[in-house]
């Protein structure tokens, strides 16, 4: 992200409480000033965005901060803002907290990818991952991801073209591409998903004529499934990757699938509980997506607008109260 100096005249400017219920939104001033009266003490994220056409493009600047309000008084902040990318494949949205508290159902979880780019883009080996849970060293030193779980799209990753997504296509991978209300009140109906998530080492079903994204790693037996309050979701080009032999903390051989931060393409990191320690690099995600969601309520998180990548995720993602596998949210 480069920095770009203020943007000085009438942005949107929105601000949510990280510590109890409270949001509320207004324009700024052609100065680039706003204010926001009687607001509780708490922990508060606020976020600036500013749209300028030019020609038939639009520039979109964002920025935000996180403000802490102490009872009375005058708290004042800036807020730069910058560009950002509105011209790539990305993660649009990701379902995983659980649909249904009476039976514990978690198994309609998806991730939808969307082109944000005016070309036709390609899925042909790309890799979605579950992020490995446990920071060992420095987060920041290390130049690679690693995953618990990786699944592959078919075809040959960077050069192949069998796998189109279209500008503007969403494309959502389900667990199991099934209409789950059949199983579980309030499940997802996934019969419609483009891809689902399949392991032919477990026991995993293969819905037919839904196309897989497949298991990479041998020793994994498992559907993809990700964890229902704090984890990450890493979409990789598939170029190149290894799988690594690792003892877990109860001291047992484990493998785990390792990527080159080159090859990533976006990564979402989540959890209910923003005090939790980041187990994603700051530079693929610097910041929470999810904050606040509750296991089983059926939420999602969604780009809070769509096409805009700051590789923040506290800013880029919005709580949803039911995900939109194939559209958005956003009017
Ligand atoms: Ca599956
Ligand atoms: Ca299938
Ligand atoms: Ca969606």
């Amino acid at each position: 992200m480069q920095g770009e100096p203020a943007v000085i005249g009438s942005a949107k400017v929105s601000l949510s409480a990280r510590t109890h219920e409270y949001s509320a939104g207004a324009e700024s001033g052609t100065d680039g000033t706003v204010e926001f009266g009687g607001l509780p003490a708490g922990e508060y994220s606020v976020f600036a965005r500013r749209e300028m056409p030019i020609g038939a493009q639009k520039k979109v600047f964002t920025g935000y901060a996180d403000i802490f309000v102490e009872g009375t008084g005058l708290v004042s902040d800036t807020l730069y803002v910058s560009t950002v990318t509105v011209n790539a494949l990305m993660i649009n949205e990701i379902y995983y907290c659980g649909s249904n508290y009476a039976s514990f159902y978690f198994y309609d979880q998806y991730v939808e990818l969307y082109n944000s780019s005016e070309d036709t883009l390609y899925l042909d080996g790309c890799i979605l991952t579950r992020n490995f849970p446990t920071v060992e060293g420095d987060l920041e030193e290390i130049d690679h991801v690693r995953a618990i779980y990786a699944f592959q799209f078919p075809g040959t990753p960077v050069t192949g073209r069998e796998h189109p997504i279209a500008p503007g296509q969403y494309v959502v991978i389900a667990a199991d591409a099934v209409d789950h209300s059949r199983y579980s009140a309030n499940a997802y109906d996934l019969s419609g998903a483009d891809w689902e998530f399949f392991n032919p080492m477990g026991s995993d079903y293969d819905v037919p004529g839904v196309p897989n994204v497949s298991n990479i790693d041998p020793d994994r037996t498992t559907d993809f499934m990700i964890n229902l309050s704090s984890n990450g979701v890493v979409l990789a080009t598939g170029e190149e990757w290894y799988i690594e032999e690792y003892i877990n903390s109860s001291g047992y051989p484990g493998t785990r699938v390792t990527l080159p931060l080159y090859t990533i393409i976006d990564g979402v990191e989540y959890t209910s509980n923003s005090d939790n320690t980041k187990e994603l690099t700051m530079r693929v995600d610097a910041g929470f997506a999810g904050v606040g969601c509750a296991k089983y309520s059926g939420a999602a998180v969604e780009r809070r607008e769509v096409g805009v990548d700051t590789n923040n995720s506290t800013f880029d993602f919005v709580l949803i109260p039911r995900g939109t596998p194939g559209y958005t949210h956003v009017q």
